[in-house]
């Protein structure tokens, strides 16, 4: 026996790629619904060699379905979510609305699995922004064998995190430059992204912080641990898949980068690239399809007593988001509906 799956949002870049891992991961499914928004209704979407229509997300009924993958924004999760965790569909939220939230569990499924027991106060889990769900899987196996005090890094984030608009603003503003007269103004970025870099990410925040630096800050503490500080630089570039991140850590206890590089190959979810060589270390273009967290660069960082420097590389649209959701979906199967 297995499960009665939904997936809302659908036709997105994610939710497209939930379908494609729940189908990949052979996920046991009974039953599987696509929703979308209204605009998008009737669109087709695949499910390994099946095709399904995608039906309408606010007049759909919840109860009776185990699990639903929400990869909508905040405002439809707003008025969706609790419709579908009252009618007893434990709902799998890959927007950032719930994830601050005391009562619903922010899951990284390698890094904090029993934390997923807190669902049911709300019948919500949540999954944390693609920026830090990398992160953590790199950083938890560190904390635990040299307790992290301190983390500074820098992202080089694709505009794949933004939404199929970015994609196209960076593909059609690339070709205008070698194209007389097809130039193309900045519209979702507020300055060009073809053959640029832009250090903002999300809103600004009164501190001076961009909420996506925020983001990474106040998650890596919920699912790790509160006494972690986190400073953090968000950074748009063009690329279209695969944020890679440039992360150095301070820690309380020694920790020499052989052993650090031995403890990342045996963790969970990482894939170690680290050869100091030409091209021995990882970059977003080889990510894209994969389910690993990449890690290369593994070094001492010798300006202060316990450092270690590392470059980390995963595929947003799935470490970050989709195949996140998904293992939170195996996990909650695992451990509390039992049903696969
Ligand atoms: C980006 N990290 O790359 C964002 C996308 O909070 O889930 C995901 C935003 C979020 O722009």
């Amino acid at each position: 026996m297995g499960y009665k799956i939904v997936v809302v949002g659908a036709t997105g870049n994610v939710g497209r790629e939930m379908l494609n891992i729940l189908a990949e991961r052979e996920f046991p499914v009974d039953e599987i619904v696509a929703l979308a928004s209204r605009k998008s209704l009737g669109t087709e979407v695949s499910f390994g060699d099946k095709t399904l229509k995608t039906l309408d997300l606010a007049t759909f009924d919840f109860a009776g379905w185990d699990m639903a993958l929400f990869a909508v924004g905040s405002e439809a999760t707003k008025e969706f979510a609790p419709i579908a965790a009252k009618a007893g569909c434990v709902v799998i939220d890959n927007s950032s609305l719930y994830r601050y939230d005391p009562d619903v569990p922010l899951i990284v499924p390698e890094v904090n699995p029993d934390a997923i027991m807190g669902y049911s106060k709300k019948n919500i889990i949540a999954n944390p922004n693609c920026s830090t769900a990398q992160m953590v899987v790199a950083l938890k196996p560190l904390h635990d064998r040299a307790k992290i005090k301190r983390v500074v890094v820098s992202t080089y984030q694709s505009v794949s995190g933004s939404g199929k608009a970015a994609i196209d603003e960076l593909w059609n503003q690339t070709k205008g430059m070698y194209v007389p007269g097809q130039e193309v103004d900045p519209s979702v970025y507020p300055k060009q992204i073809a053959f640029n870099v832009i250090p903002h990410i999300d809103v600004f925040m009164d501190s001076g912080d961009t909420k996506e630096e925020w983001k990474m800050v106040a998650e890596t503490k919920k699912i790790i641990d509160p006494s972690i500080k986190v400073t953090a630089t968000c950074v748009r570039v063009p690329v279209f898949v695969g944020h890679s991140e440039s992360i150095n850590i301070e820690t309380e206890e020694f920790l020499d980068e052989d052993e650090a590089r031995d403890i990342l190959r045996e963790s969970p979810g990482i894939l170690v690239i680290d050869k100091r060589e030409d091209g021995g270390y990882v970059t977003p273009i080889e990510c894209v399809g994969d389910f690993a967290t990449f890690v290369s660069r593994i070094r001492q960082d010798v300006t202060v007593e316990n450092g270690i420097n590392l470059w980390c590389v995963s595929d947003n649209l799935r470490k970050g988001a989709a195949l996140n959701a998904v293992q939170i979906a195996e996990l909650l199967g695992r451990r509390v509906l039992k049903k696969g």
